[in-house]
């Protein structure tokens, strides 16, 4: 038995084989100047202060064998995979779909769609298209776990208190017992960070655990 430092109390896996690491997002659109995220008035140095951190992590799974799986929020070009909703929200000047800095905001396959270079897939990685905050809507990541036996998920990316937590809840309703990694993840908003953190781990962790990457590390090896 693996057991992690975590709260509200230690988070134990049965077999370490039976845990992924999942990537939320790490996009340049979301992450670097000049992309949408930065277009939308947010401090993009908020989100790239946790890339080191993350890579470390995603090294560590590497070295071990264990699956590291990424996601990437994305519409086809013909926004058909858009639902009218989502592509109506915000009164701003960028929607999805519209020319950015770094290509057309949210479609597959632009510049600014693509994971950040210091965390790019390896070949033979899991990348899941996914066109919803979630993970799991619209897409094979569920079917992907079980043919792998996979019921651990320890959870990292952007942002915190949107793809990732919508992420964390998805998967906990179907089953899999999730941690999220405190400093893999962050917000444009510290507070919502917090937050989110803070409401995973409340009532005896009603959605999951949280613990830092170096104890994640530790447990695993
Ligand atoms: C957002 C995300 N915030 N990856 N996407 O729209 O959290």
């Amino acid at each position: 038995m693996t057991s992690i430092s975590a709260l509200p109390y230690d988070y134990e896996l049965p077999e370490s084989g039976n845990v992924a690491l999942i990537v939320i997002d790490m996009q340049r659109d979301f992450l670097e100047p000049g992309g949408f995220g930065d277009a939308l008035g947010n401090d993009v140095s908020l989100l790239q202060a946790i890339v080191p951190t993350l890579k470390s992590l995603i090294e560590g799974f590497r070295s071990m064998g264990l699956p590291v799986i990424h996601t990437i929020e994305c519409h086809q070009p013909d926004l058909s995979d858009c639902p009218p909703a989502k592509l109506k929200r915000g009164k701003g000047d960028l929607t999805i779909g519209s020319e950015g800095g770094m290509g057309r905001i949210l479609v597959k396959g632009e510049p600014g769609n693509g994971i950040i270079a210091d965390l790019a897939p390896l070949p033979g990685e899991v990348v899941i298209h996914k066109p919803g905050k979630g993970a799991f809507y619209a897409t094979y990541l569920d079917s992907i776990l079980k043919e792998q036996g996979i019921t651990h998920l320890l959870i990292t990316g952007v942002t915190t208190e949107v793809c990732v937590q919508t992420t964390m809840r998805e998967a906990n309703d179907r089953g899999y017992e999730c941690l999220m990694v405190e400093d893999c993840t962050e917000s444009y908003f510290p507070e919502f960070k917090q937050a989110t953190l803070e409401m995973v781990r409340a009532q005896g962790g009603i959605v999951g655990w949280t613990a830092i990457a170096a104890d994640v590390l530790q447990g695993l090896e």
